[in-house]
């Protein structure tokens, strides 16, 4: 019935019926106005110096830029501080719901996303130590597991080089888009260093266990354009339009329901970490998030607080 009536309405007497278009999902027609983004001016962002943060409060989103382009963005233990500090940020920010991770590249120096850990400052115990630390420590670790319980949706960008534990942290994150002249690989064999954590196991999932194990083996880089064949990365991009894609992306996410996409995420998650704390336990704790905010829930807390037997019939909508 409905056939016949779009096909009268939409296309008149004699013309060919309406065909199915992926284009009906209206990504196409999303503005790609690049972000405009206000410095944040808390007290903790302005004391940053290994990355930026800005906001953008039209867009609701976050950005959070490596700044260390001399080193191709290398991380030390600061600069591994400062993200979590900024994704903390962005986790509390209620008007934040997307949250970016990308680089600041400036002509002078190759473009990077970011070349892994600071090997100027890899320590012999056993970590990192830039003398910011109480002792040596893995703290990308850290990062990676408060990345992937984030409940908003992390985007990286991508500009060059995504390497050893920059190309960890691009896997990490919920979406990668890329400009076209990005590479992307693990060196650790060859650095005398390995991951076998989610480095591996993240890895594995996006491009299955032959091709993960040739980036490992190897220590072999893809481009842009094997990337994406692979599964590694979402979209590639000529440089002049990434600023636009990523508006573009970002603004499709934001139409959608952010409790969804939560939620969604949280069962990806566990999908992939199985139960205990980083699987089911996040899914089922976003649940009773949104059930404390239902009648039947507040009915046995207020039952409690009112000395009284709880009626839960009278609020159930099951
Ligand atoms: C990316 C490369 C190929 C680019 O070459 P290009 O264009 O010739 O530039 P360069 O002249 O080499 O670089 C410019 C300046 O940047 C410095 N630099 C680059 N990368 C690093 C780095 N990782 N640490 C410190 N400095 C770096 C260069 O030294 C140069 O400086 P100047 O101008 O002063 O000479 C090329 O740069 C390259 O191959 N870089 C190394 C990339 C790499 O191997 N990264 C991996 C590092 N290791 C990890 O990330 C280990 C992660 C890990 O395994 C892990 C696992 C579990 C838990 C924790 C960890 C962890 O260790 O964190």
């Amino acid at each position: 019935m409905s056939a016949g009536r779009s096909s009268n309405r939409k296309t008149g007497e004699g013309a060919p019926p309406p065909q199915p278009s992926k284009h009906r999902d209206g990504f196409e027609l999303i503005s790609r106005i690049p972000i405009e983004w206000t410095k944040y001016q808390s007290k903790e962002s302005q004391s940053f110096v290994d990355i930026t943060y800005d906001i953008s409060i039209q867009d609701r989103c976050s950005r959070i830029a490596f700044n260390r382009p001399n080193v191709l963005h290398a991380f030390r233990p600061q600069t591994i501080r400062e993200i979590q500090q900024a994704l903390q940020l962005s986790i509390d920010n209620t008007d934040v719901s997307v949250i970016i991770l990308t680089s600041n590249n400036i002509p002078k120096y190759t473009p990077a996303f970011c070349a892994g850990g600071d090997q100027t400052v890899r320590n012999n115990n056993g970590g990192y130590q830039d003398g910011t630390e109480v002792y040596p420590k893995l703290r990308v670790l850290e990062l990676q597991v408060e990345m992937r319980r984030c409940p908003k949706p992390i985007m990286c960008v991508v500009d060059g080089y995504a390497i050893g534990g920059g190309h960890i942290l691009h896997m990490m994150c919920d979406l990668t888009i890329a400009s076209n002249r990005s590479i992307f690989g693990q060196t650790g064999p060859r650095m005398g260093s390995f991951d076998a954590g989610y480095g591996s196991t993240r890895m594995t999932r996006l491009i299955g266990q032959k091709r993960s194990r040739e980036l490992w083996f190897l220590c072999r880089y893809m481009d842009s354009k094997e990337a994406y064949d692979t599964g590694l990365i979402n979209a590639s991009y000529p440089l002049p339009d990434l600023d636009g894609r990523t508006a573009q992306w970002v603004r499709r996410i934001n139409m959608n329901s952010s409790t969804a996409i939560t939620c969604v995420k949280m069962a990806l998650n566990a999908d992939e970490d199985g139960g205990g704390a980083f699987g089911i336990q996040q899914l089922g704790g976003q649940l009773t998030k949104m059930f404390y905010q239902t009648k039947e829930s507040q009915e046995g807390r207020d039952a409690f607080l009112q000395k009284r037997p709880p009626n839960f019939i009278l609020h159930s909508k099951l």
